[in-house]
């Protein structure tokens, strides 16, 4: 039944973004590492971020922007989309991992 249900809301979004033109842009988080680190993509467009650890969990945050570090881990298997509206630099680490480095380049 659940995985009906995000079957259904998968298709919805693959049809959305293909009217749209604003395909989501993928982030893997593996062996403690944002793949790729860096990104560029266009304002509008929505950055998915996805652990596939086997068991490490991890976090996203923009602590740069000032934002508050996020209470929700992200446990294997785990996503998190955000999208980005306007154009700049959106730098981000892993909550616990600080070496854990990424940032996201919004262009026009
Ligand atoms: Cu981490």
């Amino acid at each position: 039944m659940k995985a009906g249900i995000f079957a259904t809301i998968t298709l919805l979004m693959i049809g959305l973004s293909s009217t749209s033109g604003a395909e989501e842009v993928l982030v893997i988080i593996k062996d403690f590492r944002f793949i790729p680190a860096e990104i560029s993509i266009k304002s509008g467009q929505t950055v998915r971020w996805q652990n596939q650890e086997k068991r490490q969990y991890h976090s996203v945050w923009f602590e740069a922007l000032g934002e508050e570090e996020p209470e929700d881990y992200l446990f294997p298997d785990d996503s998190y989309q955000r999208k980005f509206d306007q154009p700049g630099d959106y730098p981000y680490r892993c909550g616990p991992h600080p070496e854990m480095l990424g940032s996201i380049h919004v262009t026009n």
